[in-house]
């Protein structure tokens, strides 16, 4: 078993489908272990994001993030990390396979429904910037 950490995004908080992603999620056998509600500061969401922020789309990002709550989790399975990757699909929505959240979801390459971690070394450190241990109850 391990973890990763994911958030969906303002865009699914907005249309009030955060139900429908978690259904996904757990229709793939990830089991959320933890989960709340935030909304994001700028500093949070550029801290978060901070390895973009020389890119054309980080100010828009970090925009898009704070526009509205997120709900943050900690998601536990067989290879969480790559499971969950799959179960999100490309970051662009016109590329995502057939059944996943962005193909389901997503508005745009920007707005696209969900994060998540795309190492174990970076679940373990977002899960830090949001949960404490005991908040997650496997
Ligand atoms: P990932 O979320 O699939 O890991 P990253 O390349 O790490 O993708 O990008 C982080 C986030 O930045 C994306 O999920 C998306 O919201 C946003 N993003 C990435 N590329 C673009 C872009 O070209 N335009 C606008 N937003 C983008």
């Amino acid at each position: 078993m391990s973890r990763t950490f994911s958030i969906l995004k303002p865009d699914a908080t907005r249309r009030n489908i955060t139900g429908a992603v978690n259904a996904v999620i757990e229709a793939a056998g990830l089991r959320i272990v933890a989960q709340k509600r935030v909304h994001f500061t700028k500093a949070q969401a550029e801290r978060f994001y901070g390895v973009h922020k020389e890119r054309p789309f980080f100010g828009e990002l970090v925009e898009q993030m704070t526009a509205a709550p997120v709900v943050v989790q900690v998601l536990e399975g067989e290879n969480a990390v790559a499971k969950y990757r799959e179960v999100l699909g490309a970051t662009n929505p016109e590329q995502a396979a057939e059944g996943t959240v962005r193909k389901l979801f997503a508005l745009s390459i920007g707005e696209n429904t969900a994060h998540g971690s795309d190492s174990d070394e970076n679940a373990a450190i977002e899960i830090a910037q949001f949960f404490s241990e005991a908040e997650i109850v496997g």
